[in-house]
């Protein structure tokens, strides 16, 4: 039987792991509640607003009238750097040291110009901030991990509209990092190749999957997606960090970035809530065949307000997903890529 229509594991080459698809469930009566959209409009400038130009934050500090991007170290850090825990190496009871740096980085100066309503020139401006970032803290030479990220929308527990990210420096490899190099690692040993830019191109060949393409960049649900409408942004070439992306690659970067969060927003016609985040070379460590990439992770499943939870099964045993990475893949890329508030035939 195709792997559409009955239950299934699929593999996931970058973390090894593997997650369960039931298709045939998505038959299923639909017993929840009736979605209703809501579309609210956001001023430009919000005077409560601890993001805005001009605004005091919680700490006291009163942010510049900034006309672009704008970034600065998180009042309320994860990780410190200037304070270190004490060693516990009893064998049940084992804690170490972990020190890093926390920043917020501000999109915009615009309070409600998120990255799906941004056009391209903005979208560079957001990835040159990224970039800067990341070299500022890779010069500093005592982080493991830059991982820059971004929580969207109070769904995903996000505090503030205000378009924006962070970025969180750790001396210690994450665990996911770590699973990703160590599989990345083992393919490069075993083909020579880099695993991502292998699927990439797979992936372009079988043509099942994809949201978007250009020349630099592909925009694709991967076949081992775990959250309904998750995507990644895979690089057609090879690359290892930001600070290595040429010019032009920037530009189609920056294309991939707003037509994927443009026809996010245009599927249940809402800001779609999301976390995404770039997983970029480890600092410290070899990593032979790390490919920089974007994982997109939204919670959504049927409409801007019925998100998939895991629970259950997935919190005790492995995750699990319904609609196929195929039928989701079909329908991002079938979306417009103007705004659905910005297009003029729109009722919205
Ligand atoms: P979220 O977008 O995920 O809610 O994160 C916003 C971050 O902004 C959060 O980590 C920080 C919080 O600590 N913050 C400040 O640094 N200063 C403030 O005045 C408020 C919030
Ligand atoms: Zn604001």
């Amino acid at each position: 039987m195709s792997l559409l229509e009955t239950s299934h594991r699929r593999y996931n080459p970058l973390t090894d792991e593997w997650i369960l698809v039931s298709p045939h469930r998505t038959k299923r009566p639909w017993q929840g509640g009736v979605e209703k959209t809501v579309v609210t409009v956001m001023p430009d400038y919000d005077p409560e607003c601890y993001l805005c130009p001009g605004n005091r934050r919680n700490s006291g500090e009163k942010n510049p009238d900034y006309t672009s991007t704008f970034s600065f170290d998180n009042d309320f850090p994860a990780l410190m750097f200037d304070q270190k825990a004490s060693e516990s190496t009893e064998e049940l009871f084992q804690a170490r040291p972990e020190g890093g740096r926390c920043r917020v980085l501000c999109y915009s100066p615009s309070h409600s110009l998120t990255m799906a309503k941004m056009n391209q020139t903005q979208v560079a401006q957001v990835i040159e901030l990224w970039i800067e970032e990341y070299q500022a803290l890779k010069n500093q030479g005592q982080y493991a991990s830059i991982q820059i990220f971004e929580n969207r929308g109070a769904m995903m527990g996000c505090s503030n509209p205000h378009p924006h990210g962070q970025l969180w420096a750790n001396e210690n490899l994450p665990n996911l990092w770590d699973k990703e190099m160590k599989a990345q690692a083992a393919y490069y040993e075993k083909h020579g190749r880099a695993l991502l830019l292998d699927y990439v191109e797979k992936e372009i060949a079988k043509n099942q999957r994809l949201v978007f393409r250009n020349d630099s960049f592909a925009v694709l649900v991967p076949f081992w997606a775990i959250w309904p409408f998750e995507t990644m942004i895979l690089p057609r070439f090879p690359l290892g960090a930001l600070d290595e992306l040429g010019a032009g690659q920037k530009e189609h970067l920056a294309e991939a970035l707003r037509s994927l969060t443009c026809r996010y927003d245009n599927l249940f016609l809402t800001d779609f809530p999301y976390s995404m985040g770039i997983h970029s070379r480890p600092l410290k460590q070899e990593a032979p065949g790390w490919q920089l990439h974007f994982h997109f992770y939204p919670p959504l499943l049927r409409s801007a307000t019925i998100k998939k939870f895991m629970v259950g099964y997935e919190l005790l045993a492995m995750a699990q997903r319904d609609i196929t990475a195929e039928s989701a893949a079909a329908r991002l890329a079938e979306l417009s890529d103007v705004h659905f508030s910005q297009e003029d035939s729109h009722e919205a």
